[in-house]
């Protein structure tokens, strides 16, 4: 895709002191304390604490200071000096807090008080925690365990979300959805089903040993910003590293390390993708199977002269498959691939041949693979890429899928799922001695679909921000009223605090920083963690995570000698005895290892080449589908990418900056190409709507949104999330996973927009 001058675009390099800029515009904001400074200094250190933002690998041989703009900016925003206390709440009614944007209710800083919502005023009024205990128990109580949600959003401690994954089964319920079901879901299915284990296979030293990485739709810069650290240290000792992404994303491209003072100095950016092809949206199956094409073709070649490209050892001895992959390959012609990828064959074979010349390879993803109606195949054709070279199970080589949310892999680990078969329930009922549910839960679509139906009557979120992060947000927040019962655990207001079940309670929790115990997390590359930061805690009226989950497990449960509650809360080292007891495989010692340099390993039977599998061996597929969004071109039919910036988390706004890209000042734009602009009759800053494209019969839309001109290909529009998730169908999700397909929404462009409808 040409670049054409004007359009927007962000001429630096990622990292440098647009980063450090970036981090002090916070800083200064949010009125921080000097104590920010020290816990910063802290932060992904082994007797410190881990990020409360991504979960990115925390090294043994640290950097001085082992963070990013992001996570600095996390820390920052939960040491804020503001607070959002029964004041702020005696002067707004709820109809009047649900006209506010995100940005402005999360500004109003931490919250204080365990509230209750009052009907008669439409105002949250302060209580105190026994009372809204023993209300919420008594709720839970009248209520049959399968329509009740425990969700979790996955920021919460290893020590947190076993208790909180007990509570649920204890209480009679599976219903435990977590964020992953919006993010890497699509990970934990494809990859336990083709190689055995739901996680990337990866360890930290591979990247200081491949040949070669290959990206796919994963924003290094902006969401896990530490990984440039080895990724330029990789760069820089000659490893290909090749992007497929359709939008260029700076990270990717270029980086300066504000760890660097020379680098800083000298404005010396290293180049970090060495090919980047704008890959159509959903364009990845076909993209992969274009690289595979040329693999073979190299391999034919080289087998003729005696040599091998292919490793025809590794598929015989570990795979299962392969023949019907090969064939499919080999029949599906060039033109077909460059239509369905956007890309052409001379691109497709120059990414190819990198592969063909690197003894190892790893390949790296994110979001753009696992949001698609596809998105198992997606994850499965990158899969195929990797046993072609035997690129599983040596080192230097692997899987990295890059999760979200700082625990949310090891919330997985400990029990919170809603696949019963996840779960060790025999484990569970013997330490407990009582009967587990068996029965599957529900996912976070499920969980929806049942509020849409009546069938869900009560939902308890542990963290998160769900009717803004879901699909079908308009539908979705009316479902929402119908429930009987929803209370909130959380630090700062957002929009699901405002819409609300007839009984609703808000319960303010301590931050990370703030925990007086030590907690632990798992991180992307399957290492786990202590964190302790011991800051003072924002108000004397907060409880951690854990004392909320026990204080309603007293108040709902009858009291079972096995389950202390209140000695867990008095000394997590209990519960992570339980956890080892639990999972003896995974956590021997687990007290004992809290602070190890770089984390423990939980180790990974893919990585030792044990296939955990069906077939006891890695799986190759055919995939269901060339182009990953489940829908067909049609005139006037876009696919809408909806993106993260560098200056939110999730749906934290922090700001209006985003720096990378060079969007400036608002977050209500329509991202297009120029020749698409032409085609559509439009100018840049017109102001524009969306609707749903998805030939369901609903209707559905967002507006204002400014016209942009941006370097995408052509039948796409990027715009940001969450602003349009009320254009996701509730049902445009990946078909194995039931991860919402957010990367290519089906939408049409209409010219009537006006004020920003949020
Ligand atoms: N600053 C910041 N950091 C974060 C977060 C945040 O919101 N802000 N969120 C955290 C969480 S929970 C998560 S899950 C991660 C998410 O981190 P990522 O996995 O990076 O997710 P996204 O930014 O949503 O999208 C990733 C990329 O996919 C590309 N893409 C879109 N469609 C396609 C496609 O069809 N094919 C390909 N190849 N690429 C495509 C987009 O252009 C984008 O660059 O980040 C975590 N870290
Ligand atoms: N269209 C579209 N939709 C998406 C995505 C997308 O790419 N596109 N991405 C999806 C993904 S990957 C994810 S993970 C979801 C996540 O989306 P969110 O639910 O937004 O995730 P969080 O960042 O966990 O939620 C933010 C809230 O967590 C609360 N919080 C912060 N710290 C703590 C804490 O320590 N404890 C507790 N209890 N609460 C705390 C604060 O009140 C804050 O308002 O969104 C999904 N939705
Ligand atoms: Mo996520």
């Amino acid at each position: 895709m040409p670049k054409d001058d004007n359009t927007v675009h962000y001429e630096g390099p990622s990292g440098g002191w647009g980063s450090v800029r970036g981090m002090m515009r916070i800083y200064a904001r949010e009125l921080s304390p000097p104590t920010v400074l020290k816990t910063l200094s802290e932060q992904n250190k082994p007797q410190g604490f881990a990020c409360v933002s991504c979960a990115w690998a925390k090294p043994a041989d640290y950097h001085p200071a082992e963070f990013c703009e992001n996570g600095a900016k996390a820390t920052m925003w939960e040491m804020t000096s503001r607070r959002c206390g029964p004041d702020f709440f005696a002067k707004h009614t709820l109809a009047e807090l649900r006209e506010w944007r995100d940005y402005d209710l999360e500004q109003q800083g931490r919250l204080t008080h365990p509230l209750r919502y009052d009907p008669a005023t439409d105002r949250y009024v302060p209580c105190n925690w026994d009372e809204a205990f023993s209300a919420i128990g008594r709720e839970l109580r009248a209520l049959d365990p399968k329509s009740v949600i425990f969700y979790t959003s996955g920021r919460a401690s290893l020590e947190a979300a076993y208790c909180y994954s007990l509570l649920a089964r204890l209480y009679g319920s599976n219903n435990l959805p977590d964020s992953s079901n919006m993010c890497h879901e699509t990970t934990s299915v494809a990859l336990k089903k083709l190689i055995g284990v739901g996680v990337g296979t990866v360890v930290y030293q591979d990247f200081a040993s491949c040949d070669a990485m290959f990206f796919f739709g994963q924003n290094t810069g902006s969401n896990s910003p530490r990984f440039l650290h080895p990724l330029q240290e990789a760069a820089k000792r000659g490893c290909k590293i090749v992007t497929f992404n359709p939008v260029r994303e700076k990270g990717l491209e270029t980086f300066i390390n504000p760890q660097s003072p020379s680098e800083m100095l000298t404005g010396h950016e290293t180049k970090i993708s060495c090919q980047y092809h704008q890959v159509k949206p959903s364009g990845d199956i076909a993209a992969i199977l274009g690289l595979c094409k040329h693999i073979l073709a190299r391999d034919d070649e080289a087998r003729a002269r005696g040599g091998k490209v292919v490793d025809r050892d590794f598929i015989e001895q570990h795979t299962h498959g392969f023949e019907a992959f090969e064939t499919f390959v080999r029949n599906t012609g060039w033109s077909e691939i460059e239509r369905a990828s956007g890309l052409s064959r001379r691109d497709l074979e120059a990414a190819g041949q990198v592969y063909v010349e690197a003894e190892k390879v790893i390949a790296v993803y994110g979001m753009g693979l696992t949001q698609h109606v596809h998105g198992f195949d997606n994850v499965a054709m990158l899969v195929n890429l990797l046993l072609l070279g035997g690129n599983i199970g040596r080192d230097g080589t692997g899987l990295c899928p890059v999760r979200g949310h700082s625990n949310v892999q090891g919330q997985r680990t400990v029990g919170i799922s809603e696949k019963p078969e996840l779960v060790p329930l025999d484990k569970l009922a013997a330490l407990y001695g009582f009967e587990p549910p068996r029965e599957k839960g529900l996912n976070t679509v499920e969980a929806c679909e049942g509020m849409r139906s009546g069938k869900v009557k009560a939902f308890f979120g542990l963290g998160g921000n769900f009717v803004r992060a879901i699909p079908e947000r308009e539908a979705m927040e009316r479902a929402w009223t119908g429930m009987r019962l929803t209370v909130q655990v959380a630090t700062k207001l957002n929009r699901s605090h405002l819409v609300h079940g007839q009984v609703a309670y808000l319960l303010p929790c301590l931050g990370r920083t703030e925990e007086s115990q030590v907690l632990t997390m798992e991180d992307s590359l399957s290492c786990i963690h202590g964190s302790l930061a011991r800051r003072a805690p924002a108000s004397d009226h907060l409880l951690s995570e854990l004392a909320i989950v026990a204080g309603l497990a007293k108040a709902t449960l009858p009291p079972n000698p096995r389950v202390p509650w209140d000695s867990w809360v008095a000394d997590y080292a209990i519960v992570r005895d339980r956890i080892e007891e639990t999972y003896p495989d995974l956590f021997p010692h687990f007290n004992q290892k809290l602070f190890t340099p770089g984390g423990f390993y939980k180790g990974n039977k893919a990585r030792e080449r044990i296939w955990k599998t069906a077939s006891g061996k890695a799986e190759f597929t055919v995939p269901t589908a060339l182009v990953a969004c489940g829908f067909g071109e049609a005139p006037g039919r876009y696919r809408l990418i909806t993106l993260r910036s560098n200056d939110q988390f999730n749906t934290t706004i922090y700001g209006f900056s985003d720096r990378m890209r060079g969007i400036e000042g608002t977050r209500d734009v329509l991202l297009i190409n120029r020749d698409e602009m032409a085609r559509a009759g439009l100018a840049e800053g017109d102001v524009v709507g969306l609707v749903s494209d998805a030939e369901d019969g609903v209707s559905r839309q967002v507006s204002g949104l400014k016209v942009t001109p941006f370097a995408l290909p052509d039948g796409c529009v990027a715009s940001y999330y969450p602003e349009c998730n009320p254009l996701v169908p509730l049902s445009h999700h990946d078909q194995q996973s039931k991860t919402p397909a957010s990367k290519a929404v089906p939408v049409r462009i209409v010219a009537q927009g006006t004020a920003a409808h949020r």
